[in-house]
């Protein structure tokens, strides 16, 4: 009997007519809603799930008595209960290092746009507004040169770290649970308490994930703790920003922007003050959102899910059912 599995986000049809091959495949492209009748049916069957973004609740897991394996088609894991997973020995799989170069290259989009005021400065052209050569009230701060300070320094904060490092001459500054001396040893990067990583840096990228520890943790406090020259980059995910604190921050000129590609709410509402302020850079998610590296992704994530089904290990594994304490 073919394995069943359940897909809740678009893939490309190479990917997926090659599951076709091998499984029974529902295929319910982009499905915003987790109620739907129609995927509650096939979860019922289903031995693999594959998508992304869509928050998975237990509930939604008592829906899928069979359920084996899920395969996410993303790094990120905050959408999914993975205790519970592992309690339920599900194996949970995600695509790491497929895309952290891309993930990177978007971090220092937003410290190059920020720095530079690249979207205020586009748009005064578009409104034809650039009536001559344009003064000190425009200019913007260098980012060669500057100190970068990563809070996390796992892969994609390591990626961006050597962009600034050796691309861009920046002193590095860290902080990460762990210490990482090849990164000291290859870019002169220093670990410090977070504190001080946020007083001393010209720019603050964030690249935590989100867990319970993480939430909020960039939040007034540490805001007032960063110069008011200084410049907040999130690429990680929203919640680990206070937004209304950080709102609050770029208003009165307490840091002076930020450049972010996540948000609290995605989409991000059409009120939020983040989608107008002139010191704000806002990207609609778009970290990994290339052509070569979202195939790479959809790639990883179906041999995962292949893998898995098949009782063999995944290519790369979140948890660990397996060596599950009894
Ligand atoms: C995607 C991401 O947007 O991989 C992640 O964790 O945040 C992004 O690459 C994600 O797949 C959400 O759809």
């Amino acid at each position: 009997m073919q394995k069943r599995i359940v897909v809740y986000r678009p893939l490309p049809e190479d990917l997926l007519a090659e599951l076709k091959r091998d499984f029974h495949v529902e295929d319910f492209g982009h499905l915003d809603d987790l109620d739907d009748p129609a995927f509650r049916a096939a979860l019922s069957e289903a031995h693999g799930l594959l998508g992304a973004g869509q928050k998975i609740t237990a509930e939604i897991l008592d829906a899928a008595p069979q359920l084996e394996t899920i395969s996410s088609v993303s790094v990120g894991v905050d959408a999914y209960p993975v205790e519970e997973l592992t309690r339920r020995d599900i194996q949970l799989c995600h695509t790491p290092d497929v895309l952290t170069e891309t993930t990177a290259d978007t971090g220092f989009l937003l410290i190059m746009a920020t720095a530079r005021r690249a979207m205020e400065l586009a748009d005064l052209i578009r409104r034809g507004d650039w009536q001559a050569s344009i003064g000190e009230a425009h200019y913007g701060s260098d980012v060669h040169g500057k100190t970068l300070g990563m809070v996390g320094m796992g892969r994609i904060g390591a990626a961006i770290a050597r962009r600034g490092a050796l691309g861009f001459g920046m002193r590095i500054l860290y902080s990460n649970a762990s210490p990482k001396p090849a990164l000291e040893e290859e870019l002169g990067a220093r670990r410090r308490e977070l504190d001080e990583l946020l007083a001393e840096a010209d720019f603050v990228c964030v690249t935590v994930p989100l867990s319970a520890e993480t939430e909020r943790l960039i939040g007034q406090r540490e805001l007032g703790l960063m110069r008011d020259s200084a410049i907040l980059i999130n690429i990680a995910r929203g919640k680990v920003v206070d937004e209304t604190a950080l709102i609050e921050a770029l208003n009165a000129g307490r840091i002076r922007a930020a450049g972010l590609d996540v948000f609290e709410r995605e989409p991000l509402p059409a009120d939020s003050p983040l989608s107008h302020m002139a010191n704000v850079v806002a990207l609609p998610h778009i970290g990994s959102a290339t052509h070569e590296t979202r195939h790479a992704m959809a790639r990883r994530a179906v041999d995962n899910l292949r893998l898995a089904l098949s009782g063999e290990r995944p290519i790369s594994p979140f948890n660990d059912p397996a060596r599950l304490p009894a």
